[in-house]
């Protein structure tokens, strides 16, 4: 997006260059009817060195972003075959998982009331065509980047930077919401590390934090797809929709690889306490006092051992 009747920086052209490098990994789908329009789409994509999927039809276009979850953009013409543009944002709009995808509304001149209905069903942005390439490019950077400030400021009020696991807020938060479906049940398990204020005074510090943030790698790995926080310094959540035998299974197995496993540093060894809880509660707060609990007794009893 370099015009002719202005200067540039030389911090300004870094900038467009390390844009330019991110568009390679931002793949971005076309849905349009019109076999023109979506290749000059696609071409003015590739400019910007965009990585670029099609589809001919809004019904494709969801089968698309339903099998392919690293779509970042969509750009949506209004007027197509089997599912127009505006029912198609509608409908991913309405799933939860489609909720950071960007969406530019896409088009041709004639029906005044179309951005609008575009921006109310939840589009980012709407080009009219014919546009120009410059708008073009102009508003789908401005969605992208827009997006990507959200994300970064959603990860920095979400994730402990440390152990990369939900800090304490976001797990209550999203704890709460698990439980609210009453329709399976709810399992929580808490982890305390044995000792951990011996390597602190045995190691230092900073070799402490590298053992938290490698911990932090081992729950990312070994529970995929589950609720993970760090609910105090060396504490640490597990909460699943499963019955809690089925967790405690999976605690026992995971303690089992942690006991073998030599954390780089000196070659340092952790055993962890853990009270689980799986009781039928009505709010969060009490699933983790019980949970508590039981890691108390845990700790109580003679330690690296689950109680629940
Ligand atoms: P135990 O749990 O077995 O009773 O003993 P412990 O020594 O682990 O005691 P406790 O759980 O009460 O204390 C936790 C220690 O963890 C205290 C503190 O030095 C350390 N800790 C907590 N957060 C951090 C952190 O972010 N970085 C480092 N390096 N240490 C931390
Ligand atoms: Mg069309
Ligand atoms: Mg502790
Ligand atoms: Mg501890
Ligand atoms: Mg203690």
């Amino acid at each position: 997006y370099i015009t002719k009747d202005s200067r540039y920086s030389f911090n300004h052209v870094i900038k467009v260059i390390e844009r330019l490098n991110r568009n390679q990994g931002v793949k971005v789908l076309v849905a349009e009817d019109s076999s023109t329009s979506r290749l000059f789409i696609r071409i003015l994509l590739e400019q910007y060195c965009f990585n670029v999927v099609e589809a001919e039809n809004g019904q494709a276009a969801l089968a698309k972003l339903e099998e392919d979850s690293d779509i970042r953009m969509l750009i949506a013409d209004y007027n197509m075959p089997l599912v127009n543009g505006y029912d198609l944002v509608r409908m991913l709009r309405y799933n939860s998982r489609f909720q950071d995808l960007v969406i530019i509304g896409l088009s041709a001149e004639g029906d005044n009331t179309l951005s609008a209905k575009f921006i109310k069903a939840g589009a980012n942005d709407f080009l009219k065509k014919p546009f120009y390439h410059e708008e073009f490019h102009c508003r789908v950077i401005h969605s992208l980047e827009a997006q990507e400030m959200l994300e970064t400021i959603r990860n920095l009020a979400n994730i402990d930077p440390l152990t990369k696991l939900k800090n304490r807020r976001c797990l209550f938060e999203e704890g709460e919401l698990l439980l609210s479906d009453n329709a399976s049940d709810v399992s929580l398990a808490m982890f305390d590390i044995d000792h951990f204020k011996q390597v602190n005074d045995t190691y230092g510090h900073q070799v402490g934090d590298s053992l938290l943030e490698s911990v932090g790698r081992e729950f990312i790995d070994a529970f995929p797809g589950v609720l993970l926080g760090r609910f105090g310094g060396e504490e640490f959540c597990v909460v699943a929709k499963v019955a809690g035998q089925e967790l405690q299974d999976k605690v026992n197995a995971f303690l089992e690889t942690l006991r073998l496993k030599e954390f780089t540093e000196g070659k340092i060894r952790l055993a962890f306490s853990v009270g689980i809880c799986s009781d039928k509660v009505d709010t969060f707060e009490e699933l983790i006092r019980i949970a508590e609990q039981n890691l108390h007794e845990a700790k109580c009893s003679g330690r690296d051992r689950i109680v629940a």
